[in-house]
């Protein structure tokens, strides 16, 4: 038997709902991720589908997860390579069509290696089909071949956003895991430590946690800070600057993201403190607007608000409020020369989860309710390297993000990351203390 994180009957509630969304005599079919490779005969690390996994937790790579809806019932088939020594040998032990069938929510087990012949007689009858594009060509031509294919990420989004009880759960775990590799790494920093040697910090508490990264750390030092997709984690940070560390586990396949920021030498500058303070204030305006039933925007517009109000009382913007946040309200003001991206997105088995528009983008997206999970992530970057705007030197080579994972409760907001030291006394007293 298999041991996968949520029961079958979790499982077999996700299928039917999601089939819910179809019409009569129609196919959905879902493909995991293909293997890549990366030289020669070495892989990339394999990651699966978030869909194969949210439909049926199949982890293996070369699966399909295939259900039919026909006179309202629905049946299943999970294509799944077989069991062969000569191969497992090499690769590892496969799970096959016998394991599949005893320990994974589905009806049918069948092999892959005969997808064509054993696909034909389950299309047979179907006047719709509901796959995802692009991720098997063989899958695509053979669909393809018997009729139009509809996207299937629609119908599973909306149930995808919507977070169980066991979900959350799970996502507690990965937000404690990543908040315990952060306080390590603030623990060990010290003037002229090395990127490099954060990150390790940190990913080595995630292995040690059974987890990995669910996306490449960003640990920027002083002006790699303002780079928002920083990724090189290559240089020495000096005495005086600040660390922006942007890093989250997944756990069964569900994703943290955490940000924090903090000097290396553990004391706030002036500067630094009036950012940071500033930032401070304005995540913890966008959480509290995290409540069941307000717009997608309401966090972006509460956490632009603060950022707008206070880049004008520390005299970086010189004109009123409503200049700063723009004409016509559009939230497109000067204040996005040092806020250029997103207040948040929403988290669950991919970093960037499904369910709606990014914010900042112009889609209003969705209303926030009940079991949804989201990032608040507000922050103000002065790249001393900016030639597109004037950077005041007091505040030169300084950025600042906070990020938090947030559930949307009807009884408000929870702070999944809470354990997660950000105020500034926290943090003063924690760097470099765990050395
Ligand atoms: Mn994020």
């Amino acid at each position: 038997m298999s041991a996968l994180p949520f029961t079958s009957s979790e499982y077999l509630k996700r299928q039917e709902i999601v089939l819910d969304g179809m019409p009569d005599n129609s196919v959905l079919v879902i493909p995991t991720n293909r293997k890549a490779v990366r030289s020669n005969d070495v892989n990339y690390p394999f990651r699966p589908s978030s869909y194969i996994m949210y439909l049926c937790g199949w982890t293996e790579p070369d699966g399909i997860f295939l259900a039919r809806k026909s006179s309202s019932k629905i049946s299943t088939v999970l294509f799944v390579k077989p069991r062969e020594t000569k191969s497992e040998i090499w690769e590892g032990i496969r799970v096959g069509l016998e394991g599949a069938l005893d320990g994974w929510p589905i009806d049918i087990a069948a092999s892959i290696d005969d997808l064509n012949a054993e696909l034909a007689p389950l299309l047979d009858g179907c006047n719709q089909i509901f796959s995802i594009n692009g991720q098997n060509n063989e899958l695509d031509s053979i669909l393809n071949e018997h009729s139009t294919v509809s996207d299937a990420r629609i119908l599973v989004d909306k149930h995808r956003v919507i977070k169980s009880d066991r979900e959350i759960e799970i996502m507690t775990e990965a937000s404690a895991i990543a908040s315990e590799a952060h306080i390590r790494a603030i623990g060990h920093s010290f003037p002229g430590i090395g990127e490099w040697q954060i990150q390790s910090i940190i990913e080595s508490h995630f292995t040690h946690s059974e987890s990995q990264w669910s996306y490449p750390s960003i640990v920027g030092g002083g002006d790699n800070a303002t780079i928002l997709h920083y990724k090189e984690n290559n240089c020495k940070i000096d005495d005086g600057e600040m660390v922006l560390v942007d890093a989250g586990c997944e756990v069964h396949g569900y994703a943290s993201d955490i940000t924090r920021t903090w000097p290396v030498n553990g004391k706030f500058s002036e500067a630094q403190r009036e950012i940071y303070e500033l930032v401070l204030k304005a995540e913890l305006a966008g959480i509290e607007a995290c409540q069941p039933g307000a717009p997608w925007l309401s966090m972006h517009r509460a956490t632009s608000l603060v950022l707008a109000e206070g880049l004008i009382e520390l005299g970086i913007l010189d004109c009123t409020i409503q200049e700063a946040i723009g004409e016509g309200n559009d939230f497109n003001g000067p204040y996005r020369d040092f806020f250029m991206h997103g207040t948040g997105h929403f988290l669950g088995l991919d970093v960037h989860d499904v369910g709606g528009g990014r914010q900042g983008d112009d889609d209003p997206g969705p209303e926030l309710r009940h079991g949804m999970v989201v990032t608040v992530e507000p922050g103000l970057y002065f790249g001393s390297w900016r030639t597109d705007v004037n950077i005041p030197s007091r505040y030169a080579g300084i950025g600042v993000r906070i990020e938090d994972d947030v559930l949307i409760t009807d009884s408000g907001p929870v702070v999944l990351s809470a354990g997660c030291p950000k105020e500034i006394g926290e943090i003063e007293a924690l760097v470099g203390k765990l050395r």
